[in-house]
C-alpha cells in the first residue's frame, strides 16, 4: 500500500513540512481547488503542486478530486463539452505523473453531515449525521432552513434550490445511464493516459432529500464495475462511507474488489453507527472506538493484492486544534500510524504463515 495524505494546497493550515514528518508518508492527494467544477484545470497550476509536494520529499500521484459537472449527471446536451474538459484534465494530470483520480457522483450534496463539531465523551470533536436533522431540512421549500454543514458554498439558496428541483426528473435509472455516458467517453482516455479512475461511494450511502443515489452498496458496485468492464474503471472503498450502513460488508467488499483489482483508493475511517437509522458518528480510527473492523479490511486488503493508494480519512479535533473539520492534522495522522501497524501486522502475520 502506498500511504497519502489529503492536503487542500498552500491554503491548507496543515503544511507539507507537517505531512512529511508522518512516518512512511508516500504521495500527497489534492486537486486544483480555484477553478470552477468543469473547467480545464491550468498547467501552471497542476505543475506548482507538482513542485511544491515534490520539494517536501513527496509524489503527487493522486487527485482527490476532479468533480464530474452537475449537467454530466442530469445528463443534460451541455455535458459533451463538460466531459471534454473532464477528459482534457486526466490528460494533464496524468502528463505531471498522476496516477489515480478519484471521483463522485453524487447529485448536488457531496458528503452530507449534520453536526461538524459533536463533542465525544472524552473531549474531542467530530462529525455526526442524525437522520432527524436531516429529515427536518426540504431544500425545495423555500421557507425551510437551507443550510446544513458541508454543503457547497458556491451555491445560492435560490441556484441550490433550482438544482434541486431539476433532478425531480432524474430516476436512478437515468442517473446510472448518465454514468456510463460519462464513463464510456473518460475511462478511454484514463486507459490511454495509464490513469486508474476511482469513484468514491455516495456519503452517506442512501438518498437524501429524494435525490438519487446510485453508489451505495456491493449490488450497485458490481453493476457500476460492470459498466465499463475495465481495471481503469475503479473504486475508492470509503471504508466510512459504506459503513454508516449496516447492510455493508465492509471487509467482505474488500476482500471482493481487491481480488478483482479494482479498488485503486481506499479511505480509512472508523463510524459508530447509531442504533434504529438514527445516523452515525465518525469514531477515531482505531476499531474498538467504532463499528468497523479496521483490522479486518486492512488485512482482506493485504491478503488480496491490493497495492494502491490508502489514506487515513476524516480525524476529529483533537489537542485543541482548530481548521477544515475532518482535516485537520494531530487526528488524522494517528490514523496514518494505526494503518502503519495494522498493515505492518498484516505483512508479518501472512509471513510467519509460512
Ligand atoms: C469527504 C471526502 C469527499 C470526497 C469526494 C470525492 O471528506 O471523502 O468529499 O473527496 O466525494 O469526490
Amino acid at each position: 500500500m502506498k500511504l497519502s495524505f489529503r492536503w487542500y494546497g498552500p491554503e491548507d493550515k496543515v503544511t507539507l513540512e507537517n505531512i512529511r514528518q508522518i512516518p512512511g508518508m508516500y504521495t500527497i492527494v489534492t486537486a486544483v481547488y480555484d477553478v470552477p467544477v468543469g473547467q480545464v484545470w491550468s498547467r501552471e497550476s497542476i505543475a506548482a503542486l507538482k513542485q511544491q509536494i515534490e520539494e517536501h520529499g513527496m509524489y503527487f500521484e493522486v487527485v482527490e478530486s476532479i468533480p464530474v459537472h452537475e449537467d454530466i449527471k442530469l445528463g443534460k446536451s451541455s455535458r459533451e463539452q463538460y466531459i471534454e474538459n473532464y477528459c482534457e484534465n486526466i490528460r494533464r494530470v496524468a502528463e505531471a505523473g498522476v496516477k489515480c483520480i478519484c471521483y463522485n457522483f453524487m447529485p448536488v450534496f457531496d458528503w452530507t453531515r449534520t453536526e461538524l463539531a459533536h463533542e465525544l465523551p472524552d473531549g474531542s470533536t467530530t462529525l455526526a449525521y442524525y437522520q432527524d436533522q436531516v429529515d427536518a431540512v426540504n431544500p425545495l421549500e423555500s421557507d425551510s432552513d437551507l443550510t446544513l454543514p458541508g454543503w457547497d458554498a458556491s451555491y445560492s439558496r435560490e441556484e441550490l434550490r433550482s438544482v434541486v428541483a431539476e433532478y425531480q426528473a432524474v430516476t436512478e435509472d437515468r442517473l446510472w445511464e448518465n454514468l456510463k455516458f460519462f464513463l464510456e467517453r473518460v475511462i478511454p482516455v484514463a486507459q490511454a493516459c495509464g490513469v486508474n479512475m476511482a469513484i468514491h461511494e455516495d456519503d452517506p450511502c442512501w438518498s437524501i432529500f429524494g435525490l438519487p443515489r446510485i453508489i451505495t452498496d456491493e449490488a450497485n458496485l458490481d453493476r457500476f464495475l460492470k459498466l465499463v468492464d475495465v481495471p481503469n474503471n475503479g473504486i475508492t472503498l470509503c471504508t466510512g462511507s459504506l459503513g454508516c450502513s449496516c447492510r455493508n460488508d465492509v471487509v467482505k467488499m474488500a476482500k471482493k474488489y481487491a481480488a478483482m483489482g479494482r479498488i485503486h483508493f481506499v479511505h480509512m475511517r472508523n463510524v459508530a453507527v447509531l442504533p434504529d437509522g438514527k445516523g452515525f458518528e465518525e469514531r477515531a480510527h482505531l476499531s474498538s472506538c467504532g463499528s468497523l473492523d479496521m483490522y479486518g479490511i486492512m488485512k482482506a486488503l493485504y491478503d488480496n493484492g491490493f497495492d494502491g493508494y490508502i489514506r487515513p480519512d476524516h480525524g476529529r479535533m483533537i489537542w485543541g486544534e482548530t481548521g477544515r473539520p475532518g482535516y485537520g492534522l494531530y487526528d488524522r495522522a494517528l490514523g496514518a500510524a494505526y494503518l502503519n501497524g495494522l498493515w505492518e501486522a498484516a505483512v508479518k502475520n501472512d509471513q510467519t504463515a509460512y
